[in-house]
C-alpha cells in the first residue's frame, strides 16, 4: 500500500454484501478498472463467520491484482485471516495493542475525524495512515466529523505519514482532496452506487488522480 505514486484509491466495500462470493468474483474487474491500492472490508454489524468468509472469498482476488486488504475494526480477525492491515478507530481495540496482535509488518490505519492532533499522536507512535473524514456528506457513515481541505493541506505540507481522505467523495468532487495532498481516496458509495457502476467510477476516480 506504499504512496510513492501519488494519490491512489482505497476502496471501501459496501456496508453489507448480500452475495460475498459474487462480490468477490466481480471484485478483480473493478480492481483492474484502475490505479486501486488497497481494499478495505467493512460490514458492519457482520458476525465473526461471515466477516472470515468473506475475508477467504477476497483474499485471492486481493493477492492476485496485488491489492492490500484491510479489515475495519477487527485486528484479532485481521491478525488470524491473513489481511494485510487493519483500520482501526477511537472506539476500537488501542493502537498499541493493535499493533502487537498484527505485527510490525502489517499495515495499521487510524480514523481521525477531523483531529490533527490525534493524528499527529498516533502517526508518532507508528501507524502507517491516518484517514481524515468525512469530507463530504455521507450515508455510509453516521455522526461524521467535518474535515476541510485545509487539514489535508497542513498535513501534507508537514509530515511524511500517508493521508486517506474519506467521506461522500465521487469522481466530481474529489479534485480538491487531489490537489491539496491526500495520498488516497477512500470511497465506498462514490463506486458502487456509481450510475455508470463501479468499474466506470475507478477509471473516472483514476482518471481525475492522474491530473
Ligand atoms: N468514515 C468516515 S466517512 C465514512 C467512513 C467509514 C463513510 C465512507 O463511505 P462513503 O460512501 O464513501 O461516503
Ligand atoms: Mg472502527
Amino acid at each position: 500500500m506504499s504512496d510513492s505514486t501519488g494519490c491512489r484509491l482505497y476502496l471501501v466495500t459496501p456496508p453489507q454484501l448480500d452475495d460475498p462470493n459474487a462480490f468477490a468474483t466481480s471484485l478483480r474487474e473493478v480492481i483492474e478498472a484502475g490505479d486501486v491500492a488497497c481494499i478495505q472490508l467493512r460490514l458492519k454489524g457482520a458476525g465473526d463467520e461471515e466477516i472470515l468468509k468473506t475475508i477467504d472469498l477476497m483474499l485471492p482476488v486481493c493477492e492476485q491484482t496485488d491489492t492490500a486488504l484491510i479489515l475495519n475494526d477487527r485486528p484479532d480477525l485481521a491478525a488470524k485471516s491473513g489481511c494485510d492491515g487493519v483500520h482501526i478507530g477511537p472506539d476500537d481495540m488501542p493502537y498499541s495493542e493493535a499493533r502487537t496482535v498484527m505485527g510490525e509488518d502489517a499495515s495499521i490505519g487510524v480514523s481521525c475525524g477531523a483531529s490533527r492532533h490525534l493524528a499527529m499522536t498516533l502517526a508518532d507512535d507508528g501507524a502507517d495512515y491516518v484517514a481524515f473524514g468525512a469530507f463530504f456528506e455521507t450515508k455510509t457513515k453516521e455522526d461524521t466529523d467535518e474535515a476541510t481541505v485545509e487539514l489535508l493541506e497542513i498535513w501534507s505540507q508537514t509530515t511524511n505519514v500517508p493521508a486517506v481522505a474519506i467521506g461522500g467523495i465521487t469522481p466530481e468532487n474529489c479534485s480538491p482532496l487531489v490537489s491539496a495532498g491526500a495520498d488516497f481516496l477512500a470511497v465506498s458509495s462514490g463506486v458502487w452506487n456509481h450510475p455508470d457502476g463501479p468499474e466506470s467510477a475507478v477509471r473516472l476516480f483514476s482518471e481525475r488522480m492522474a491530473e
